[in-house]
């Protein structure tokens, strides 16, 4: 019996599942794209699996299971296959979860921080990029919206819609009020970012009596979790603005970047 992973190859989080079924070379995994793009996500079908419309989703029928967020995905993927990504030690088991925390809470910024853009210059770079998938997600809204009779899942469509539309219109320069919130959101989540590198940095530091990753010498759930935001941040920002002056994260990432599941990135 196969396990049901849904996931969309750019997504950030979607990334977590991919990772460790590489990675323990788990067997039987179904992966089925959602498109994030064609907010394949806000789908009736999806919608009943997980009706914060998110991925990762992990469905085992055999075990009756349905895991909606990369942290429960992930706990559940290493346990059905050894718990060899989770520390014997307690205290480790402990730090491994705050880090988790940490990652998954308002620090938790790579996707706004891909969607806005910072400045007038940056918007010129991101807009042909952007702005198609934003304008792609409201046809799949709208389409959704077209086929149901449920006045609160016409609503949240709708609110879908309205504020794509306004990020949309915040890629217009001649938009100045519209463009000005969107580059200081962006800016907001850039230091918010930045915050969490120096905390990442500061993590590997503490633990720097040689261990390989961060929480010791071996590679668990978070080094897992912290793979793709460092992937991401560097896609958006460049390597030098996120290793840069951060040593022990540049051999870290460089370490973990060098590991065979990597390429499921
Ligand atoms: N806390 C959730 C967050 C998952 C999440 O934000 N997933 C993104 C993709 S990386 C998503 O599905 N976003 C929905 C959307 O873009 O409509 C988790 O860890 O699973």
């Amino acid at each position: 019996m196969t396990v049901d992973v849904y996931t969309f190859p750019p997504s950030l989080w979607a990334a977590v599942p991919r990772l460790i079924i590489e990675e323990k070379n788990i067997p039987d995994i179904n992966y089925i794209t959602t498109d994030l793009s064609k907010a394949e996500n806000f789908s009736p079908e999806f919608l009943k699996l997980n009706p914060n419309h998110t991925i990762p989703v992990v469905v085992d029928e055999q075990a009756n299971k349905t895991l909606t967020d990369s942290i429960a995905v992930s706990k559940y993927l290493d346990e059905k296959s050894g718990n060899t990504l989770t520390p014997k030690d307690k205290h480790q088991v402990d730090q491994m979860n705050g880090l988790l925390d940490l990652l998954h809470g308002t620090h938790d910024v790579g996707n706004p921080l891909f969607f806005t853009a910072a400045s007038d210059q940056d918007s010129d770079a991101k807009r042909a990029m952007v702005v198609p998938f934003l304008k792609n997600r409201i046809a799949g809204w709208q389409h959704y919206l077209a086929a149901t009779q449920d006045e609160a899942t016409k609503q949240m469509y709708q609110q879908q819609i309205q504020a794509t539309e306004q990020l949309i219109a915040a890629y217009d320069k001649s938009n100045t009020q519209q463009a000005a919130t969107m580059y200081n959101q962006h800016d907001a989540c850039w230091q918010l970012a930045l915050d969490l590198l120096d905390m990442l940095e500061a993590t590997l530091k503490t633990n720097d009596n040689g261990s390989a990753y961060l929480v010791g010498n071996e590679y668990t759930l978070a080094d897992v979790h912290t793979t793709p935001v460092l992937a991401r941040f560097i896609l958006i920002k460049g390597e030098d603005a996120i290793l840069g002056g951060r040593p022990l994260l540049k051999s870290y990432y460089d370490r973990v970047r060098a590991k065979p599941n990597f390429k499921t990135i």
